[in-house]
């Protein structure tokens, strides 16, 4: 692990730790990876300082209090502004959120549709559509949360998102360079590492890691900085505007970048989609849908773009807090 170029040393006594928060001691880190999706390119070195970051997701629990607290309505739960969906069909504009459904055989995979529906009612409080609820899900992450309602719980809690730097330099706990969050190999001893997908995504799920969905927090090791789930269960909302790729690497060590916040806003729409302005964040992480056949991106360099107003079952976020003049 490269340490050199730390800024900042550790809290003099744990006594003035936050509830259930791992101390981040930061540094320099190689972020990204060349061997894997282009997107996570090049290899470069960043310095971050230490932060707290939450060890856990936060959990449907949580997020309850947090809207108990102060009547706060999610973004799946409103209805949609047509003034913001220019050309959208009216009967398409409804509350609710993106769900997967497994297709009962073999699919297109090219075709997303074949598992993502939009579906009317599902939200943070009905996870799996209308009919379902929060029972027995009160350790489980918080999902259907769009960026703004990460944002908005964040601020409650009297704490921030990380950014893309801060959560990738936090995922490898100390393992620079590590391919993993926890070495090189994905299964060591034969042992799942995170809630991930085994089988033939999207179709066939083996359950190998006990769990067909989300899982309750705290299920799978802690990696070296005793943070859980950092990888699969649910994507996790950071605050960098998404670009396909990172800039290169300084040429010297003074000119790291140090606590970079990522893209410009407008770099972050979708090119395939010049119409719509939606702008994307990075999500970090995967989730129980990522599939040795179809997302590798269980891995700390993997990232992914999601437009701000996109909530789904296999997102969710954890906060952070940066140290005073860090
Ligand atoms: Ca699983
Ligand atoms: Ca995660
Ligand atoms: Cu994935």
């Amino acid at each position: 692990m490269s340490n050199a170029g730390a800024v900042s040393t550790s809290p003099s006594s744990s006594a003035g730790a936050p509830a259930e928060m791992a101390w981040i001691p930061g540094g320099v880190f190689r972020m990204g990876s060349e061997r894997h999706y282009p997107e996570e390119r090049p290899v470069h070195r960043a310095l971050v300082d230490s932060f707290w970051m939450d060890r856990y997701l936060v959990t449907n629990e949580q997020f309850s209090r947090f809207v108990e607290a102060t009547s706060y309505v999610t973004f799946a739960e409103r209805l949609p502004d047509p003034a913001d969906y220019p050309g959208a069909l009216p009967e398409m504009l409804y509350a609710g959120s993106m769900v997967f459904t497994k297709p009962t055989g073999p699919v297109d995979r090219s075709q997303i549709g074949h598992w993502w529906s939009y579906m009317k009612g599902a939200d943070w409080r009905h996870p799996y559509g209308p009919s379902s609820s929060l029972a027995g899900l009160e350790r489980y992450p918080v999902v259907h949360v769009a960026y703004c309602d990460a944002e908005a719980y964040a601020a409650w809690a009297g704490k921030e998102l990380p950014t893309e730097a801060e959560w990738e330099f936090a995922a490898r706990g100390g393992l620079d360079g590590a391919t993993y969050a926890w070495g090189e190999e994905f299964m060591p001893g034969a042992k799942l590492m995170a809630n991930t997908w085994q089988g033939e995504f999207p179709w066939q799920n083996r359950v190998e890691d006990g769990y067909e969905g989300t899982s309750p927090i705290g299920q799978f090791p802690e990696n070296g900085y005793g943070l859980f789930d950092m990888i699969g269960n649910v994507w996790e909302w950071t605050t960098d505007w998404y670009h396909p790729g990172h800039e290169g690497d300084a040429p010297k060590a003074c000119c790291v970048p140090r606590n970079p916040r990522g893209a410009a806003r407008e770099a972050s729409y979708d090119p395939r989609q010049p119409e719509i302005k939606i702008p994307r964040k990075v999500l970090k992480g995967g989730s129980h849908l990522c599939a040795p056949n179809y997302c590798r991106r269980y891995r700390p360099a993997a990232r992914f773009p999601e437009p701000v107003d996109t909530s789904t079952c296999h997102v969710g976020f954890r906060c952070i807090i940066r140290s005073p003049g860090g």
